[in-house]
């Protein structure tokens, strides 16, 4: 157990809710930042709270947003974290098509805020970037870290500002700061609109008899799929090191996207081509066609291996559907007290 004191943006997304359990278990204090909304966000992260007043409470939630560089510098004065994990971004990249301002001023120049914030308070603490194959977009594979970057949407050249503000902070500065290179990783708690999680909601409906067809655009783009429960024990790892450095993470295999909708028809007894269809709005203006990582710096340096591929992925997350559909809820809402309300009385 440890008594270190991490700061998340980005709690309330997949990585952030597997990440705050992760460092919650290994006992530190957990400061997450979360983007004021009409409507309450927290969803991943409800189960994990308990009510502020408790003495034993360790997650702490402060509202905040990457495009106000003034409200990050107050935040870390006020939290003194010994680890800051940037996890917040426009991650969609089919919507940073349409919104590449936005994506821009958020994943690119949010993490120079977050950054030059940092520098200005003068804290000590160690610094996660979340960077993403999508750097490497139209460079063949296998990807490493000393592949060349060919980014082929908003979102990959965002983030490839953002992995180069990192390094430039870390030589020009100092920092200890350090890129994780994660490719694709999936969960239950995958947002709606990316396909893994679209194509488990959809066949488990299909299977319950609630729709009929789902629409998909590009099914012979391939990806490397992980686990993301897996993939926030690397982004601790990195930070754990005595020196910072960046690192692939990744299972080094590849599936295409109508091998994930096979295994996942497959898995309800169904035949895709029953029910899928082409919708060429989800088609994206440039495609990246093919990504595999090799993730042996990883495995050498930190120790960390994949287990979960594919295969097994669709299962696990068909399976989650299919248990959220009995219940009637989402799988990544469970029924306890909700830590928004909390936020909400600020
Ligand atoms: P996600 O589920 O989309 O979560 C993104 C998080 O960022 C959410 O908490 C979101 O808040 C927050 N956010 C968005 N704009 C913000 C802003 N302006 N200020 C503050 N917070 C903001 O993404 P994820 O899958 O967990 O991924 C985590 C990070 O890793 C992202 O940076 C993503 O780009 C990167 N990445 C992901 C993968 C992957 O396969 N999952 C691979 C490589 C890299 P709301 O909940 O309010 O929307
Ligand atoms: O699930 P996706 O939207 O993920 P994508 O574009 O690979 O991006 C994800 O992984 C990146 C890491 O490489 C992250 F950095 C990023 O934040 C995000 O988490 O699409 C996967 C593939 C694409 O080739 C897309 O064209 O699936 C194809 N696809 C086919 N039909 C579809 C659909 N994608 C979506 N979202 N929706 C469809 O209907």
């Amino acid at each position: 157990m440890t008594a270190k004191t991490a700061l998340i943006t980005g709690i309330t997304g997949q990585d952030g809710s597997y990440l705050s359990e992760l460092l919650l278990d290994k006992g530190y204090t957990v400061h997450g930042v979360v983007r004021r909304a009409s409507t309450f966000n927290t969803c991943r992260i409800d189960h994990l709270y308990r009510d502020p007043h408790d003495p034993d409470t360790r997650l702490f939630l402060h509202y905040g947003d990457l495009t106000d560089g003034s409200r990050m510098a107050c935040l870390l004065d006020q939290v003194q974290p010994d680890e800051v994990y940037n996890l917040a971004a426009q991650s969609h990249v089919r919507v940073s098509f349409d919104e590449p301002e936005f994506t821009g001023d958020t994943t690119a120049l949010g993490t120079t805020r977050l950054l030059e914030a940092i520098r200005m308070t003068g804290l000590p603490c160690r610094y996660y970037q979340a960077s993403s194959s999508e750097m490497f977009g139209a460079t063949p594979p296998p990807q490493h870290e000393s592949t060349p970057f060919h980014p082929r949407s908003p979102y990959g050249v965002a983030k490839l500002y953002a992995y180069w503000i990192t390094r430039n902070y870390r030589e020009a500065y100092g920092l200890y700061a350090v890129n994780g290179i994660l490719f694709n990783h999936e969960s239950p708690r995958r947002g709606p609109t990316f396909v893994t999680r679209k194509v488990a909601t959809a066949a488990t409906r299909i299977k319950a008899g609630l729709q009929d067809v789902l629409y998909l655009g590009n099914l012979d783009a391939r990806r490397d799929w992980g686990y993301a429960a897996e993939y926030v024990e690397a982004m601790w790892l990195m930070l754990q090191q005595e020196d910072p450095d960046d690192y692939v993470v990744a299972t080094g295999t590849s599936y295409s996207v109508r091998d994930f909708v096979e295994y996942s028809f497959a898995h309800l007894d169904l035949d895709w081509r029953d029910h899928v269809r082409f919708d060429k709005r989800y088609l994206r203006p440039a495609e990246v066609d093919d990504l595999v990582g090799d993730a042996s710096k990883a495995e050498q340096v930190l120790g960390w291996r994949p287990r979960v591929r594919a295969p097994e992925l669709a299962r696990l997350m068909v399976d989650a559907e299919l248990n959220a559909l009995s219940r009637n809820t989402g799988p990544t809402v469970p029924a306890v007290p909700s830590p928004a309300h909390t936020l909400a009385s600020h």
